[in-house]
């Protein structure tokens, strides 16, 4: 068997959907992402600017690197109707489960272990890492680049993660395939705060999945009421992207959805520290911390709830938290604002 079929063999065993090759060299957009981090478009996302050089280029992450493995995990959960009921908050789909960072990197130190057998010497990344997935992605012929941003996969559509090995194994490289979008622009049109600013572009500063999952302070006030209900991420533009209408559901149990996904927002705000860790245990969320993610449910609730709610909300203004009174508050004045509306 050739070293690519033994290696193709591993991930398929792993439960990996896909597996492609590509050389270990200066990604094709390097150039792209200095600019994106020149115009500071990583917001509050400071570890991105740590050693760039290195991010654009593999070979600075291993001597002696010669390909970059690329892997995708089909993420994609059965929907149980759990996003569609009212007083409930959503969750991007890809947090429905376990945390895929925990799940995938034990896939890969696997990997990684039965790669040394056939005399390779590797580094691993999913997410964390210093690489640009999606460019290492298209060129491994995994898929392309949407025009949100997302990578596309012909038979996954846009629900799967991507993980990496740089190896020093030299593998014969996958072709690319063409870019499959066309004269859609589906993603751009659907996205709530044009956080798409041109095919291919997209500014993270004005993203909702930015500002409910990695922005540390107080959510700017022209962005809450375009959250709506959203807890933890946003799926619209991948919602909206006619390449899913092939989407399966995972095969990976540990994605299985979460109970989480279908409780009452005003829950949440019952949620003391240890509740929520033990609600969130190896969810995502739980690295979004209480704080914050409280900080978010007030949004979600001020631009979903009813006046019943209000009383659930005083009482979170007597929580210590500066940023959980403030977004407390402002639900309390979104809600009353829009029942005198009604009433008027
Ligand atoms: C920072 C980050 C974010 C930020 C910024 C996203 C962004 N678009 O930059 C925020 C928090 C907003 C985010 C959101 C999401 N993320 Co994120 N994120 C990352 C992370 C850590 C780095 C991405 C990055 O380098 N951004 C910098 C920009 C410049 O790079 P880029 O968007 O990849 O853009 C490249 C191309 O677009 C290209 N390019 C630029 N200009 C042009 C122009 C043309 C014409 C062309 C052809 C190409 C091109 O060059 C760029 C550099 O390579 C990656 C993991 C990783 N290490 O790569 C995960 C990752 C991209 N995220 C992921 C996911 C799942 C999401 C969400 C779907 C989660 C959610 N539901 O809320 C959303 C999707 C939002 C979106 N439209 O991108 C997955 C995506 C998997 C996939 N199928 O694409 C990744 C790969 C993590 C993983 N290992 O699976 N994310
Ligand atoms: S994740 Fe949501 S806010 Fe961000 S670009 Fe996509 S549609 Fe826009
Ligand atoms: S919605 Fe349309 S333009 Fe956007 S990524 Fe999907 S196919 Fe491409």
């Amino acid at each position: 068997m050739m070293l690519e079929e033994k290696v193709k063999l591993i991930a398929q065993d792993l439960g990996f959907d896909d597996c492609k090759f590509t050389r270990a060299k200066e990604a094709s957009h390097s150039q792209e992402f200095q600019k994106w981090l020149d115009e500071n478009k990583n917001g509050d996302m400071e570890w991105m600017e740590n050693n760039p050089e290195r991010r654009k280029d593999p070979r600075l992450l291993l001597q002696g690197a010669s390909t970059v493995i690329v892997l995708a995990l089909n993420y994609f959960p059965i929907d149980k109707g759990v996003s569609n009921k009212s007083g409930i908050g959503r969750f991007a789909k890809y947090a429905w489960g376990n945390d895929y960072h925990d799940v995938i990197d034990k896939k890969l130190k696997n990997f990684a272990k039965a790669l040394e057998e056939l005399g390779g010497e590797q580094r691993f990344y999913v997410d964390y890492g210093p690489i640009l997935e999606r460019d290492f992605a298209t060129d491994a012929g995994v898929g392309w680049n949407g025009k949100s941003t997302v990578q596309i996969h012909p038979k996954l559509g846009t629900w799967f993660f991507l993980a990496e090995l740089v190896t020093t194994l030299d593998l014969n490289p996958d072709q690319p395939m063409p870019n499959r979008c066309g004269s859609c622009t589906k993603c751009i049109d659907c996205c709530p705060t044009d956080a798409i600013t041109a095919p291919n572009i997209m500014d993270p500063r004005r993203c909702i999945s930015y500002f409910t999952i990695e922005h540390k302070g107080s959510i700017p006030l022209e962005f809450r009421e375009p959250i709506g209900d959203r807890v933890f991420g946003c799926d619209d533009c991948l919602e909206v992207c006619p390449w899913n209408r092939f989407a399966n559901a995972s095969k990976e149990v540990k994605f299985a959805v979460r109970e989480f996904v279908d409780m009452p927002l005003i829950n949440f705000l019952e949620l003391n520290e240890r509740d929520f860790r033990d609600l969130f245990r190896k969810s995502p969320v739980k690295r979004l911390g209480r704080e914050r993610f409280l900080r978010n449910v007030c949004i979600a609730i001020g631009n979903s709830g009813k006046e019943k709610d209000i009383p659930h909300l005083r009482k979170a203004l007597n929580e210590e938290s500066e940023l959980i009174r403030e977004h407390a508050q402002w639900a309390i004045d979104a809600i009353k604002s829009r029942s005198s509306i009604v009433h008027k």
